[in-house]
């Protein structure tokens, strides 16, 4: 539960809404609008993110590697709650909110649906653009900019294979395994997660990115999950058969990506970890394990 139903609150924050048999479903995002392409003016669309999410993460990488930070604005919010993300500090929410759903209010009065970052804001039209993070990663990229293309047109069709391999098993299969409720779910996702992470090693053997001889968006999204995946999904999510820094391919993959310029600034590796401790539905008590000490983002 915890979803709003034509703008109430229904049910407590859970992982799922407990349609899945054990299995946990995500649900199609609803705000599903394009911005123009030519470069808006800057202040206009800002971007709603937190620490811990990956889905948020994509659009963070995007906003840095593309040089938009002075167009696009972000906002941090800190904490799951029963209402949805809060912002610890008002003054970090687009107009002083304290929780995420007020702005999906503030977009759609009668919103149905989970309340979920990230989020793409329009402040001239005041409304919710797009709330699926491999569109706004897209949209943020096509923005004219100096910066390379995460998504040159020549390599599309491979990014978008390794998206795909990536995504089901890997990406959501870190969630699939960790919010699973019955034995059946989490084995199914837990060794599809250990079985993509086998693939990528593999191909990255010889290899300093996913697809062709650049950073494109199939290195965004292996990354958000490999960052995590030591500090977080290890210990809380149950995905424990190896840790990355047992792939040596994929380590040295996180470690270059982490080098790039402006990256390290998307991690705050302590706040991710605190965020996915104080899920009560996989950790009741809210501890905060010690480890695994993941290789990077370690001193942030
Ligand atoms: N399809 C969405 C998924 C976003 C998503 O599930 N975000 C999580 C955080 S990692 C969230 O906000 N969950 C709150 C909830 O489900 O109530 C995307 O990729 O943008």
């Amino acid at each position: 539960m915890a979803r709003m139903i034509e703008g109430q609150w229904e049910g407590d924050w859970r992982p799922t809404d407990g349609d899945g048999d054990g299995a946990f479903l995500r649900k199609p995002s609803a705000f599903r609008d394009r911005i123009p392409l030519e470069r808006p003016r800057a202040g206009r669309y800002h971007l709603i993110v937190a620490w811990t999410c990956p889905w948020a993460h994509r659009t963070l990488l995007a906003r840095a590697l593309k040089g938009l930070s002075d167009l696009v604005p972000v906002h941090f919010a800190n904490a799951l709650t029963d209402r949805s993300w809060r912002f610890e500090d008002r003054a970090m929410a687009p107009h002083g909110e304290q929780h995420l759903y007020e702005l999906y209010l503030r977009a759609d009065p009668d919103y149905t649906g989970r309340v979920t970052v990230p989020v793409l804001w329009d402040e001239q039209e005041q409304r919710i653009v797009n709330n699926e993070s491999s569109e706004i990663l897209a949209m943020l990229d096509a923005l004219p900019s100096d910066a390379p293309s995460l998504r040159p047109a020549d390599l599309v069709e491979e990014i978008d294979a390794w998206s795909e391999r990536l995504y089901g098993p890997l990406n959501n299969g870190v969630y699939r395994a960790g919010f699973a409720t019955t034995q059946a779910a989490y084995d199914e996702a837990v060794v599809g997660v250990f079985a993509t992470l086998d693939r990528v090693e593999a191909h990255l053997e010889g290899r300093r990115w996913l697809v062709g001889d650049q950073l494109t968006e199939a290195d965004i999204r292996l990354f958000v999950t490999t960052f995590r995946f030591d500090a977080a999904y290890v210990p809380l999510f149950r995905c424990n058969l190896r840790r990355v820094a047992d792939y040596p391919n994929i380590q040295a993959h996180l470690e270059r990506m982490y080098a790039v310029p402006g990256v390290a600034e998307t991690c705050d590796l302590d706040a991710m970890r605190r965020g996915y401790a104080s899920i009560r539905a996989i950790n009741p008590t809210g501890i905060v394990p010690i480890g695994p000490r993941p290789l990077v983002g370690a001193a942030r």
